[in-house]
């Protein structure tokens, strides 16, 4: 018989992880050594467990699941603020957690790392809020518990808390292993919901779907992509939603985000007599502040296990089912459509600063098939949110979450999840101040990403949100970037600090012929922000009242 942490880790392979992001710790030691001795397991180190979330995180977005080991208190509330993250934005994330032996919580012993209060199940409490389902894994029920979290974390695609006493987690378990049951649809409503949109859509004279960011999570493109193509319907996507479909394709007119989006995007979608929304969010950022004008009697909501049609709310339907259902029936028409927006020209060259319209257009053309894009938090990625993407290139930014200093270790998570893929990482300098130690592992693990830091000398997003962009807690410290790679331990890396259209030009050049890991400091002026991230603070501001 495995033992309890040699049991989780078997499942967690068979779904999919062969990677654990972590910090080890001595109540953790188990988990740590079983990872370690597993041959077909990896234990990627990172440099605190905020950033081993974060890291967790990008490998989910890119792998669809995900591991993180961490130790018990200190090591565990470091990475909430990523687990609340993987929440947020729908990424299973397994938090394996090493815990004090059972003994020792039963005497209620004033071990290291506790509060000194005897109380053992404090951490776990907090971590509640941001897991779907949580479990202290026992000889007993390890076999039990662990089917049903994997269950929990793939049914509601968010994480899921895993606690093992140290003393029990390398005892051997006393079942054997149960069959993963798959949610089943509800044959009647999926039918009755199939007629229903294949109805709406016949009435309508107009139509566009809105793919949204669970259609990613789900691993649902091609399905949605199938009935996309069989009703020959276009589509738009909000900026959460971002390249969940291949944006090179035909079908595609651009982003929809209320009144941010550009006019003719904007008519177009609230113009049509139907809109089929597909596992969408609502969120702040996704609608333009709330400026979406969407007629709610116009929706077709696809949700993750249920359906919205024609003020009918058919329960217990799986996304997965009901494309698959609508893809083999639904009517081709030729629908009206819009040509997508024209990529922006690049502006600028020699001695010129960068711009926004010198910047923008030159990361968009640096973009090729197949790139992996990790957009943090800033100005950045709003101004990446129009770059129209090469085929089978992804988009991934923490749009609901939002919390900064995600993006560099996430960089890492999906370059470990895609070693055959190029990662771009575009940070703001802000954002990447608060992690950029995780850098490190791209060199520790032989990974060549391509890392774009914006430096604009502060939170720029903040400076035109705040009362006073001149204020001082926008400031930042003078870093040298460039000096970065070097001190982290990535040799052979390509650096350049860039200030002028010429040497930008240069750089860019360079960073697609390069063999290693490619590094830019990009520099412009403090107030260089593109026309969204201008026009959603903005609308951000009125919602404020301020
Ligand atoms: C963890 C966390 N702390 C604070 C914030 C508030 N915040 C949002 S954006 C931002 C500044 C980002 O600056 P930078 O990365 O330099 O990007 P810029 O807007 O300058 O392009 C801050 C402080 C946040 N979102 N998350
Ligand atoms: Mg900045």
């Amino acid at each position: 018989m495995p033992t309890v942490i040699e049991y989780v880790i078997e499942r967690l392979k068979a779904i999919g992880i062969t990677d654990v992001f972590g910090v080890p710790g001595d109540y953790a030691f188990p988990l740590n050594d079983a990872v370690c001795n597993d041959p077909s397991m990896r234990w990627i180190g990172c440099t605190n467990e905020l950033n081993a979330a974060y890291a967790a995180d990008g490998y989910a977005r890119v792998r669809g699941v995900a591991a993180l080991c961490t130790t018990y208190g200190v090591g565990e509330l470091s990475a909430i603020n990523g687990i609340a993250g993987a929440y947020a934005e729908h990424l299973p994330i397994f938090h394996l957690v090493g815990m004090p032996g059972s003994s020792v919580q039963a005497a209620r012993a004033a071990m290291h790392h506790t509060l000194g209060t005897g109380e053992y199940d404090l951490f776990r409490r907090m971590s509640e809020p941001v897991v779907c389902a949580h479990a202290v894994l026992t000889p007993q029920n390890a076999v039990s518990e662990t089917e049903r979290l994997i269950q929990a974390a793939l049914f509601h695609r968010r994480p899921v808390y895993m606690a093992f006493p140290a003393d029990e987690a390398d005892e051997a378990v006393l079942a054997s292993a149960a069959p993963l049951a798959q949610p089943a649809s509800d044959a009647a409503a999926l039918g009755e919901a199939t007629a229903a949109i294949v109805a709406a859509l016949d009435h309508a004279g107009s139509a566009c779907v809105l793919p949204g960011v669970l259609v990613a999570r789900c691993g649902l493109q091609e399905a949605m992509q199938a009935v996309i193509d069989r009703a020959g319907l276009p589509f738009a996507t909000m900026f959460m939603d971002k390249s969940v479909l291949d944006e090179s394709q035909s079908a595609f007119v651009g982003m929809y985000d209320g009144r941010l989006a550009t006019e003719e995007v904007r008519t177009f979608v609230e113009g049509c007599d139907c809109v089929l929304a597909v596992g969408t969010l609502a969120t702040d950022f996704n609608t333009g502040a709330f400026t979406a004008r969407l007629d709610p009697a116009k929706i077709i909501a696809i949700g993750h296990h249920h359906v919205h049609v024609a003020g009918r709310t058919f329960a217990n339907v799986e996304m997965g089912d009901m494309l698959t259902a609508l893809a083999q029936v639904v009517t081709k028409r030729d629908w009206r459509s819009i040509p997508s927006t024209p990529p922006e020209i690049k502006s600028g060259r020699g001695n010129d600063a960068i711009t926004v319209g010198a910047l923008y257009p030159r990361w968009a053309q640096f973009l090729k098939p197949g790139d992996v894009l990790i957009a943090e938090t800033g100005t950045a990625s709003m101004g990446l949110g129009f770059a129209r993407l090469p085929k089978d290139a992804s988009f991934h930014n923490q749009t609901l979450w939002g919390s900064i200093g995600w993006a560099t270790p996430a960089a890492v998570g999906a370059a470990a999840a895609a070693p055959d893929r190029r990662v771009v990482l575009i940070t703001g300098e802000g954002s990447h101040q608060l992690t950029a130690q995780e850098i490190g592992q791209f060199g520790r693990l032989g990974l060549k990403p391509v890392i774009f830091v914006l430096n604009n000398n502060g939170y720029l997003i903040e400076r035109l949100l705040c009362k006073d962009p001149e204020i001082a807690y926008n400031d930042l410290a003078p870093w040298r970037y460039t000096e970065l790679p070097h001190a982290f331990g990535c040799d052979g890396w390509f650096s350049a600090r860039v200030t002028t259209c010429a040497e930008f030009d240069a750089a860019l050049d360079a960073a697609s012929r390069a063999v290693g890991g490619v590094y830019i400091e990009v520099v412009t002026d403090t107030y260089a922000a593109s026309p969204l991230a201008i026009k959603l603070h903005e609308s951000i501001k009125s919602l404020y009242g301020s």
